[in-house]
């Protein structure tokens, strides 16, 4: 295996007797001591990577320089610093829940797991399925970090959530040459990706019951190229920042866009653009075609990176090294909003979204077990690979449709494609039950929401799945504090402006937050009733924010408190509630 990093560690010992500091030259002491005298040995180390090949020599000498700045100020100032730090962390991170003190104790569990995996290094990483924190998935990172993890750091630190994403355009040249080794254009993204970008997806896994299958996810599950050029567009929504779209996102974009379309194939007979062969989110069903899930999203990257191709262009922003570096044309993006508009998409108004093509004939399997926690048990005479036969599903598919393209449905619709997927879904993946709950939030049914809700937040404290020996589930870390956030605080992006409209289980009485949002910090303090805001920034402004679904303008650095307006509304709200 190619040698990419240099690794360099320095430690040191220092003992402590009578307040006396000595620093030990050797791992051997010999020390003379009267009876029931006290000896304090400190160790501390430090661990510093430099790409492979740089001048090791300087090397060592920058990472000692580091090592031995904290080994000379010694212990008690070390943590002290480490407590602050922690504290900021917290100051902004933190979400405090009026309901049980476990609650609060496993939500904490939950950020604490998401602090501690969250990096600032220029892209160098971003987050594996099991995080740092088990072996399970070998690290790989997979869509789980930027559907699921990043809204919590884009909504807390967000240079978090820009790691992640350079994170995408430092391998952008190999999701490239991932995209051309199947004779597409553009980028195609790994669907388990580690250090170089390269598909990393294991031949052979075992499935839910132990057996060892073939994996098809790497050459089908493509829904993960829109996920990444979706992430971007909503970090370029929470942030504005333009410097990171000329110089990374838009690049991402335009290539993603462009996989999409010399991905879909164009039916003469239709007279549509379809994707075959594919898996989306449920991996029940492998090899469908017309998965709605993906065939949206592909639409949803065209049109919006015709849009922002628009935009660059009429503001005259569209840099001519992008354009030269990509070889884009008018007519390209031109092709990719009149592509977008003629994918095959049947969203019948209303009504039940047809999961795939033909999905609606496989058979129909009564699920009437549940676990403890209510979820749907798969029966036992159902073996894993007849599932694909049957209208079982893993974890939400359409469902994630309505999640992540919200403002394209009308409630009917949410309401009842929900009905009809939550009594087909066992959440045999952790990234089900966090969705559910959102979607059971948007839907008024509370009192679901609030299981999907536990089963998320106590997927690892409580080892639900039985593998937490392999790490924490990064996605339902993330996914539960956005069942807290988007689900139960109701905090959304609509067109462009932030909205927050609790609907919280009475159990909870209040939620103190903040989220950044913009560069500015947001104070909130909400119960079902009462909004309590403060938007702090350090010059005074005004901003329009969405409060119990009324845009409001606030002036920064001003504390206003907002009541639900409708009485009516309160109580109709409140018949939903536990
Ligand atoms: O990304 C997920 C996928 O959606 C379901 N199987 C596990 C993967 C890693 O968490």
């Amino acid at each position: 295996m190619e040698k990419k990093y240099t690794v360099i560690y320095w430690s040191g010992f220092y003992y402590k007797i009578n307040g006396k500091k000595t620093f030990a030259k050797d791992n051997i002491f010999q020390l003379k001591l009267k009876k029931n005298q006290t000896v304090i040995f400190t160790k501390i180390f430090s661990i510093k990577h430099f790409p492979y090949k740089t001048d090791v020599a300087a090397c060592k000498k920058e990472a000692f320089k580091i090592f031995n700045e904290a080994f000379r100020s010694g212990f008690s100032v070390l943590i002290r610093e480490h407590i602050r730090s922690w504290d900021k962390l917290w100051k902004k991170a933190d979400i405090i829940i009026g309901g049980t003190a476990n609650l609060q104790q496993n939500l904490r569990f939950n950020i604490y797991h998401m602090l501690i995996c969250g990096h600032f290094d220029k892209g160098f990483s971003s987050i594996g399925a099991r995080t740092l924190s088990g072996e399970g998935y070998r690290g790989h990172i997979f869509w789980d970090a930027e559907i699921f993890l990043m809204p919590f750091y884009l909504f807390t630190f967000p240079r978090v959530a820009k790691n992640m994403l350079l994170y995408r355009h430092r391998r952008l040249q190999k999701a490239r040459e991932l995209a051309a080794r199947e004779m597409y254009r553009g980028a195609k993204f790994a669907w388990e990706s580690a250090d170089s970008g390269e598909e990393e997806t294991p031949e052979w896994a075992r499935d839910i019951d132990g057996t060892i299958i073939k994996i098809h996810t790497h050459q089908r599950e493509h829904h993960i190229t829109a996920d990444i050029a979706y992430a971007v567009y909503k970090y370029y929504v929470a942030t504005a920042d333009e410097e990171f779209m000329d110089n990374y996102g838009y690049e991402i974009m335009f290539d993603t866009a462009r996989f999409w379309a010399s991905r879909l194939e164009y039916n003469k007979r239709k007279k549509k653009y379809e994707i075959k062969g594919i898996i989306g989110p449920d991996e029940f069903h492998i090899k469908v075609n017309n998965n709605v899930f993906t065939n949206m999203m592909a639409k949803w990257n065209l049109i919006t990176a015709y849009k922002l191709y628009c935009k660059m262009k009429k503001s005259g922003s569209l840099s001519k090294n992008l354009k030269k570096k990509m070889n884009l044309k008018d007519a390209e993006a031109k092709q990719w909003r009149t592509i977008a508009s003629d994918i095959l998409i049947h969203i019948p108004k209303n009504k039940v979204i047809e999961q795939f093509e033909g999905y609606f004939k496989l058979k129909k399997v009564a699920l009437t077990q549940t676990d403890e926690n209510g979820i749907l048990l798969l029966p036992r005479t159902i073996k894993p690979k007849e599932l694909g036969k049957t209208q079982i599903v893993k974890q939400a598919d359409v469902l994630m449709l309505l999640c992540m393209l919200d403002d394209v449905f009308n409630i009917k619709t949410k309401i009842v494609n929900y009905n009809f997927y939550i009594s087909r879904t066992v959440h045999t993946s952790s990234l089900s039950t966090p969705i559910h709950s959102l979607m059971a939030c948007e839907v008024g049914d509370l009192n679901r929401a609030y299981s999907f809700f536990n089963v998320s937040l106590r997927a690892d404290i409580s080892n639900l799945y039985g593998n937490t020996k392999e790490g924490v589930h990064a996605a339902s870390l993330g996914g539960t504090w956005q069942a807290v956030v988007f689900g139960f605080a109701g905090v959304k992006i609509k067109k462009e402006n932030l909205f927050i409209t609790p609907r919280m289980p009475r159990t909870w009485g209040k939620m103190i937050f903040s989220l950044t949002w913009r560069g500015y910090a947001v104070k909130l303090e909400v119960t079902n009733d009462v909004i309590k805001i403060k938007v702090v920034c350090s010059k005074q402004k005004t901003i329009s924010m969405g409060i119990f679904d009324k845009l409001v303008c606030l002036k920064t650095n001003r504390a206003y408190t907002f009541k639900r307006p409708v009485a009516a509304y309160r109580e109709k709200f409140y018949s939903y509630c536990l």
